[in-house]
């Protein structure tokens, strides 16, 4: 269902107030008041130094936070402090805005917020959305040039960020959405959900029109949403350099479950969907990167591999009966075997370094918890091999369009496996380089694509049994019969 967008009276009284622009930056933020200023600067910065003939808007879209982030929105330095940085004179008057922004058939998040800034910037006819996080630290003014100039200078609709992250930072990217995305719609696209995005009007006008929009989607399955519809709707897409992405930490073991079921039931929905669009599709190809390489070394972070490891097993106990149901027997019986492992080696671990049961809630590095190294030396034998976790995650795939458990369930019975690849993925990546880590995640996006064709006859003799149940033949005909007849690149 297309949803129902009610923007408030507030909003509507901004949009008539500033009329129309050519450029608008978006901030989303929830809680950033120590981090959005920065942000703004640099922006407003970017707006001043690269495009200066064009007609800006800074809209910064807010959950209502407590913490004054709306305020430093309007009150961090006023527009001639730019003047004394850079020594332009801004031709144009940059308007500055916050907002709190209204729920989307009664949820808020990050992608509500998004929604707004989309309707805000077709309101104002604008040629290109840059949205940027607001937990930054590593923006500069160029990244407005680097995300607004493809689509300005080059006509592209879609610009994705490309960066140099940390090896143990975004792991949903470098498990789920950049393999799956890359082996399902053929275009590797290094950062579905980086966060930072360059959008033009036509793709907005699109986006508002599409009615694939669902809760999740208002929450943090707002990035995969956008790339992969982007995707199948045909829009020229392109990456772009950005550099580092330094933000605020998150360590996946504690703080990325509930996002992992947004993107990943996101990304699940919109593949059951649309079907007729990757069934055809095999091997990938490049998409081109805009703006100057990069080399930089992104700062550190601390992952508690027992904690991953504990979890894994903790889920043996709690959800398999679902993975029973959701995967493929063979698959079923060496994921159990993994957990069992996962929990032995993670309990002897926690013994010899002295830690109770309780110290697999910290952070590693502090509290009396050894660091990362300390932690996946003690497990180092742990290995969760790359074609298990794509055939878990392809027989998924299948479950959620064609069986019988509710979506929410099956994505959460992943969470658990999804931590043990995590982990297996830290373990093994501690001695090596970024680069070296790098080469493993495009090893494992390969065998995503290798195995395809496992995805496929599976989806397809999922889909013959489903129609034949039903007596469905529509989805037969989307799941079989279109496809072999589909244009599919096939690079
Ligand atoms: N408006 C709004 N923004 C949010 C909400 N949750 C997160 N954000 C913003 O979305 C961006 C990305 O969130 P973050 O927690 O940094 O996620 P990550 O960096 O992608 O792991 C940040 O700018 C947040 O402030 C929310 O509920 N509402
Ligand atoms: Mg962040």
């Amino acid at each position: 269902m297309m949803p129902t967008s009610a923007l408030t009276p507030a909003i509507r009284d901004e949009i008539a107030r500033l009329g129309s622009a050519d450029i608008m930056v978006g901030i989303p933020s929830f809680r950033n008041a120590a981090t959005i200023g920065h942000v703004v600067r640099a922006a407003q910065a970017g707006l001043v130094q690269y495009f200066a003939d064009l007609r800006p808007v800074l809209v910064n879209a807010d959950a209502g936070s407590p913490d004054g982030t709306q305020r430093i929105v309007v009150e961090t330095e006023p527009p001639d402090y730019v003047e004394q940085i850079l020594l332009v004179r801004p031709t144009n008057k940059l308007a500055r805005v916050s907002l709190t922004y209204p729920q989307v058939d009664g949820v808020g998040g990050k992608g509500a917020a998004l929604r707004t800034l989309f309707e805000m910037a077709a309101a104002l006819k604008v040629e290109a959305l840059v949205v940027v996080d607001s937990d930054l630290r590593s923006i500069v003014p160029e990244w407005i040039e680097l995300l607004a100039g493809p689509i300005l200078k080059g006509g592209y609709d879609f610009v994705a960020p490309l960066y140099a992250r940390h090896k143990y930072d975004g792991t949903i990217t470098n498990t789920v959405t950049y393999p799956v995305t890359r082996a399902l719609y053929g275009h590797r696209i290094r950062q579905p959900i980086g966060g930072d995005f360059g959008v033009s009007g036509d793709l907005i006008r699109h986006y508002l029109e599409l009615d694939s929009w669902t809760p999740d989607v208002s929450r943090f399955g707002i990035d995969i949403w956008m790339t992969t519809t982007a995707l199948i709707g045909g829009f020229a897409v392109c990456q772009t350099r950005l550099g580092a992405k330094i933000h605020d930490p998150k360590d996946p073991g504690s703080d990325l479950g509930p996002m992992f079921r947004q993107v990943v039931g996101t990304l699940l929905e919109l593949a059951r969907d649309n079907a007729d669009n990757w069934l055809g599709i095999s091997g990938s190809h490049e998409v081109p990167a805009y703006g100057f390489e990069r080399y930089v070394d992104p700062p550190p972070l601390q992952v508690n591999t027992l904690r991953l490891l504990s979890q894994f097993h903790a889920g043996s106990l709690t959800v398999c009966e679902t993975w029973q149901r959701m995967l493929r027997p063979e698959n079923y019986e060496s994921v159990l075997l993994l957990a069992r492992e996962a929990g032995e080696l993670a309990e002897a671990a926690a013994h010899k370094l002295g830690l109770d049961s309780e110290s697999g809630g910290g952070t590693a590095g502090s509290d009396g918890i050894p660091s990362t190294d300390e932690l996946s030396d003690a497990v180092s034998s742990f290995h969760f091999p790359d074609d298990l976790w794509a055939r878990v995650f392809y027989d998924l795939m299948v479950s959620a369009s064609f069986g019988d458990i509710p979506m929410e369930r099956l994505v959460a019975a992943l969470v658990p496996i999804y931590f043990g690849r995590v982990g297996c993925l830290v373990i093994e990546n501690r001695r090596l380089s970024g680069d070296q880590a790098e080469e493993r995640v495009e090893r494992q996006a390969r065998e995503f694509e290798l195995l395809k064709p496992y995805l496929v006859d599976r989806w397809r003799e999922a889909a013959a049994g489903h129609s034949a149940a039903t007596g469905d033949a529509a989805i037969a005909a989307a799941a079989i019969g279109d496809a072999a007849a589909h244009k599919g690149s096939s690079i």
